[in-house]
């Protein structure tokens, strides 16, 4: 694991509100799906997750019911966690449900299943995550317009459905292999000011963020208060540390915004989950006490 360097050369402001908060992403046994750090029974992997020190967790579902919810409730007070989100990406990887298909029958199907979330996400405290499900334009430059419209309205009927039980939903800007229309924030920000619903906040991811954005930090500043969710990742969707990418500067930009959400680890497993999941916090921490420690607020 690389380390955070000693020294900070840039000033940086007085840290403001409370320390951050983390959480890891967490899906239930059988699917196989993107960068998962535990998998399990609810059972199992809240436990992990309490054990490893974190304060919440994100769950990838296919469908709502695989969790039951007061048995989930009942374990994360337990443990002291929070559901962050839920993710609905399965739904589109693995069923090809999306709110930008061609086929309204499709498109229907998806905005069901994301509808299907909002009981269970209000009994648990938690927002619901949109990316994948978003879809794809296509290469049709005719029917873009078109299907980017059917796609916004969809994710509007999902915002107002959410909205009338007091939920949040993140939608998340993915790099240009995984999405064709919401690549930037300012993409994702577009949208966002477009549907002018009060839920819908912005999901930054840094890895999608690190093939994006020209400057991180210049984006995130530009998000600054529609900013609900960080996936806080590698350029190499390891562990902060694994890569390349300059975390420090990404949380010293969070900071200076004054984020107050929760900065999520969506990391690949490796070398095996306990160690990206340990590496990912001991690393994060340590950004957060050299950011805090005097020395390195005051350097120019
Ligand atoms: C997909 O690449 C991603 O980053 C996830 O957060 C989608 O749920
Ligand atoms: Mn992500």
């Amino acid at each position: 694991m690389g380390e955070p360097p000693a020294r900070l050369p840039f000033l940086i402001r007085p840290c403001q509100g409370e320390e951050m908060k983390f959480s890891l992403t967490t899906a239930i046994n059988g699917e196989s799906f993107g960068p998962i750090l535990l998998r399990g029974s609810p059972r199992e992997v809240l436990s992990q997750a309490a054990r490893l020190g974190y304060d919440g967790v994100e769950l990838h579902l296919l469908r709502a019911d695989q969790v039951d919810p007061v048995d989930t409730q009942k374990r994360m007070n337990e443990h002291g966690l929070t559901l962050v989100t839920i993710g609905t990406g399965m739904a589109a990887k693995v069923e090809g449900l999306t709110f930008a298909d061609p086929n309204p029958e499709v498109r229907r199907q998806a905005v069901l299943r994301v509808k299907e979330h909002i009981p269970l996400a209000a009994a648990l405290g938690s927002g619901i995550t949109i990316a994948s499900v978003m879809g794809r334009l296509g290469d049709d430059s005719l029917q873009r317009p078109r299907r980017r419209a059917a796609a916004l309205s969809c994710l509007a009927e999902c915002c107002n459905a959410a909205a009338s039980a007091g939920i949040t939903i993140f939608l998340e800007a993915l790099n240009r292999y995984e999405s064709d229309y919401l690549n930037k924030l300012e993409d994702t920000l577009s949208v966002i000011t477009e549907l002018e619903t009060h839920n819908l906040k912005l999901l930054a991811d840094t890895f999608h963020m690190n093939i994006e954005e020209a400057d991180l930090s210049a984006s995130l500043h530009r998000a600054g208060p529609h900013l609900g969710l960080v996936h806080f990742v590698d350029s190499n969707r390891e562990a902060p540390g694994h890569g390349h990418l300059d975390m420090v500067r990404v949380m010293k930009t969070l900071k200076e915004i004054n984020y107050q959400g929760f900065l999520s680890f969506e990391i690949l497993p490796l070398p095996n989950p306990q160690q990206a999941a340990e590496d990912a916090l001991s690393f994060a921490r340590r950004i957060l006490s050299i950011l805090s420690s005097p020395d390195t607020r005051g350097m120019g």
